[in-house]
């Protein structure tokens, strides 16, 4: 495997030349940064060639292409990526350690692109991977914010959100495409004018506008040459400042739209399964939403006659709701640019979108009070209520005058645009993301349109890309199953099940094991970089990593650490192995229950790692500034995989995925993927506990159950909460965690007490802690689970779950590039 683009000699010339044009600098005085930036140019001068070839061949085979249309695409760093999809890694690592550089070293220079949140955005990332590995034209198409997912700082224990300036040395790997520029129209009025056949006309009056400008990213495939682009839209003022305009309307008027333009590409929000209703997401969700459109259907011009047959080559898929103004926007163009009848854009609208569901929450659910919908985009505004009077009297006609209906299913109704009825009515296709989510959206939440549209139902359980966490986030390991099984499982994850029959073998379990302890050494020294905390590698890493949300129950994990705490300190000669508690996570700023119980992680720790009485055997670190690049070491180096939200709340959850690619055990509830990773592996290779997704239903419809039940009968729980309220771990604020307490207890804004039923999963949470205790105990045993949760992990890939939106929704044209030698 090698790739000779990256000749060693030529390479290191390269990188030599571009720190002299850049810089003005020769190697040795060039600063680390600039050796990254010099490295990347190098790389991204073979990725051009490939690119280019790559249009090319599109332009000579026409072939149908994605549009995955998404607010958020967390790809995490570009350059060991790149390098591993171009199958150079070994060789520029060498090239750079004669240079006597680390290459790892040089790859902490780069910011890690964080345009995204969390799972949803990540999985933009690994699909966009996968579309380029296995060789299908693809765009991704976002918002460059100038802002991206906000650095966390921990100071006294609280998190403190800092600003990501991921821009500020400039990003190597894009290319700013001037020529694509579009002009993107807010507000102002709509006026209808009859042309001489008699037919309506719609001309948008007094808007506001911005121009549009977009960066191509590429997305390297692996081995193949394939490279598609991640367009991302940066907003610039139309008119720049006419200083010599005295005109008072005209100064003002520019000075607005230079405003816009600066703040609709600000900032990501970060919020994570939370809808605020903010006007400007509406403004940035319609800016790249009509700049990607605009797009896609002029390019599509550019080679076809006939509009009506757009969606033979072109299908938009929208990520969650954020970009479903990709319907009326995509009728908007068809009808008053290209002169079609309502009924030809409704015929093409809806054989050109699908929609992906990524949340029941209801938090998340967009909806939008016509009054700001309609003043901001008049037009697209009228368009939806049209849709929503043809979509009514479809009801009607199927369930006559049924009120109820009308209240549950309308797209506009009780004053607000429901953007989740609109992407389902309008889009030919709706999937979840897990098999248990599929069904919970058919059975419950999207019941009545499940009945009503039976054929659009569909489920894509999700996937994670092999080449960034393993391939590049676990070297070892991947070495490692290369030597077993060849390197087919780098393109083909199916064949990772070859190393099942490794699973008895001593020597395998051994050096499976002994990867996972450099793993563990690797982390624990980032940890005594990071935090000033030992951990001891040969402790039971247990980690929980993912946003931080009530659901997702970092809370029961942190409770069942102070009872483990408690008991060692009532018993401090029990059989006790040692364990290390790993979290990380970002919480939204603005979200207060989160936040404090960051704070009751850090305040946990600080009491326990600090108590020399327990002999180190519970250590508790909270890893600050959780993100892609910090999260495949994390991976690597872990023995214990939480995912222990309440069931039916976790959609699919990617991380699961990750952890057990990694070798690690799931500890965890019948919720989301966690369902198909159990059927994968078998139930005696994980740890599950818990409610049901069934029975937790069941308890919501019957109004929820009493907490007070079990604190009054248990008192290993009593004493844990009361610790909670007594100073035990807030000495000086005795009354810090009462939010925490009072939400598990006490009803509070008419809500009910624990709504993720964290008392209620407690006592079979700890249960099957300490069975986790007991299966590491046998390190034979537990190796041979490890090994076969790697070996069960194929399934798990996003080349996989593409496969099946290709074959199910998209039904792409493949293509291959070969490059002249
Ligand atoms: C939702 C919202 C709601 C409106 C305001 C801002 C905002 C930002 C992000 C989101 C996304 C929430 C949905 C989400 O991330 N879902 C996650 O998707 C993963 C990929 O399918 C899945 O594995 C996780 O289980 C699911 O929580």
């Amino acid at each position: 495997m090698y790739n000779k683009a990256f000749e060693k000699e030529s390479f290191k010339k390269e990188v030599k030349d571009n720190l002299k044009i850049l810089y003005r600098k020769t190697i040795e005085d060039a600063t680390k940064q600039q050796i990254f930036q010099a490295v990347s140019y190098a790389v991204k001068d073979v990725i051009i060639d490939q690119w280019m070839a790559t249009q090319k061949q599109i332009e000579k085979q026409d072939p149908k292409t994605v549009y995955y249309l998404s607010m958020e695409f967390l790809m995490g760093r570009a350059l060991g990526n790149s390098l591993i999809n171009e199958r150079a890694f070994t060789e520029v690592k060498e090239a750079m350690d004669e240079l006597g550089f680390d290459l790892n070293s040089i790859e902490d220079e780069e910011p890690d692109p964080a345009l995204g949140n969390g799972g949803l955005g990540r999985l933009a990332a690994c699909f966009l991977d996968s579309l380029s590995t296995m060789g299908y034209p693809a765009y991704g198409c976002g918002i460059r914010y100038r802002y991206g997912m906000f650095e966390q700082k921990i100071e006294n224990g609280y998190q403190l959100e800092v600003p990501d300036m991921w821009l500020k040395n400039g990003n190597p790997f894009e290319m700013k495409r001037p020529e694509y520029a579009t002009e993107i129209r807010f507000g102002g009025t709509i006026r209808v004018e009859r042309d001489c056949q008699g037919r309506e006309k719609f001309i948008q009056e007094n808007y506001q506008s911005v121009n549009a400008i977009p960066y191509d990213i590429p997305i390297v495939g692996y081995g193949n040459n394939v490279v598609n682009a991640l367009r991302i839209w940066d907003a610039e003022a139309i008119n720049t400042f006419q200083l010599d305009s005295f005109d008072k309307g005209d100064y003002n008027k520019a000075v607005e739209q230079q405003n816009l333009a600066q703040t609709i590409v600000e900032v990501l929000y970060p919020n994570d399964n939370h809808n605020a209703g903010k006007e400007l997401r509406l403004k940035q969700q319609y800016f790249f939403i009509s700049a990607s459109l605009q797009r896609a259907v002029a390019k599509f011009k550019e080679k076809h006659d006939d509009i009506h047959r757009l969606p033979e080559k072109v299908v938009f898929q929208l990520n969650d709701t954020h970009p479903t103004v990709a319907i009326p926007e995509l009728m908007r163009i068809l009808m008053d640019e290209e002169g079609l009848t309502w009924n030809e854009a409704w015929d093409i609208t809806t054989r050109a979108c699908a929609y992906t569901n990524h949340t029941i929450m209801s938090e998340a659910l967009e909806k939008w009070p016509i009054e700001l919908f309609s003043r901001l985009l008049p037009r697209i505004y009228q368009i939806v209520e049209e849709i929503n009077r043809r979509f009514l009297i479809e009801v009607d006609r199927r369930y006559p005058c049924n009120q109820e209906k009308v209240k549950k299913m309308a797209i506009i109704y009780d004053g607000q645009v429901k953007m989740a009825h609109l992407a389902i009515v309008s889009g030919f296709s709706v999937n979840g993301v897990a098999r248990l989510h599929t069904e919970i959206l058919k059975n419950q939440e999207l019941k009545d349109f499940y009945e009503m549209m039976p054929q659009k139902f569909n489920n894509k359980t999700n996937g994670i890309t092999q080449r960034r966490f393993l391939l590049h986030g676990n070297p070892m390991l991947a070495d490692w199953v290369t030597d077993h099984i060849g390197n087919d499982w780098i393109t083909d994850l199916s064949q990772i099940r070859k190393l099942a029959i490794y699973a008895d073998d001593k020597k395998a379990q051994q050096e499976v094991m002994n990867i996972k302890y450099q793993n563990k050494l690797r982390l624990a020294k980032y940890i005594r970089e990071h935090n000033g905390i030992e951990v001891d590698p040969r402790s039971i890493f247990d980690v929980q990593v993912k946003r931080l949300h009530e659901y997702k129950r970092q809370l029961l994990n942190i409770l069942h650490v102070m009872h483990l705490y408690n008991q060692l300190k009532e018993h401090p000669d029990m059989e006790f192995y040692p364990r290390t508690f790993i979290f990380g996570a970002k919480a939204a700023a603005g979200y207060r229950t989160a936040k404090l119980t960051i704070k009751l992680i850090n305040a946990v720790a600080d009491v326990i790692n600090n108590d020399k009485n327990i002999g180190g055997r519970i250590k508790v670190v909270f890893i600050e500034n959780y993100r892609v690049s910090n999260a495949e070491m994390i991976f690597a180096a872990s023995d214990v995989s939480e995912q222990i939200s309440t069931a039916s709340k976790e959609a699919s959850g990617t991380g699961n995925m990750k952890f057990m690619l990694n070798g690690a055990l799931t500890l965890g509830t019948m919720d989301g993927a966690n369902v198909e990773i159990v059927e994968e592996v078998g139930e005696e290779h994980a740890f599950i506990f818990g409610l049901s997704a069934d029975e937790v239903i069941r308890f919501e419809n019957q109004g929820g159950y009493n907490p007070m039940d079990i604190f009054n009968n248990d008192q290993d729980i009593r004493k844990v909460l009361m610790q909670l309220i007594n100073g035990y771990y807030s000495p000086r604020d005795p009354e810090l965690f009462r939010d925490l307490y009072d939400s598990l207890l006490n009803s509070r804004n008419c809500g009910r007490p624990d709504t993720y039923f964290i008392l209620k999963d407690f006592k079979a949470y700890a249960e099957a802690q300490k069975r986790v205790e007991w299966a590491y105990r046998n390190e034979e045993g537990w190796a041979r689970s490890s090994i076969l949760n790697i070996a069960g992990a194929g399934k798990f890939s996003s080349d996989r779950t593409i496969q099946e939106y290709i074959d199910e929704i998209w039904h792409l044209d493949k293509i291959r590039v070969e490059m002249p030698e």
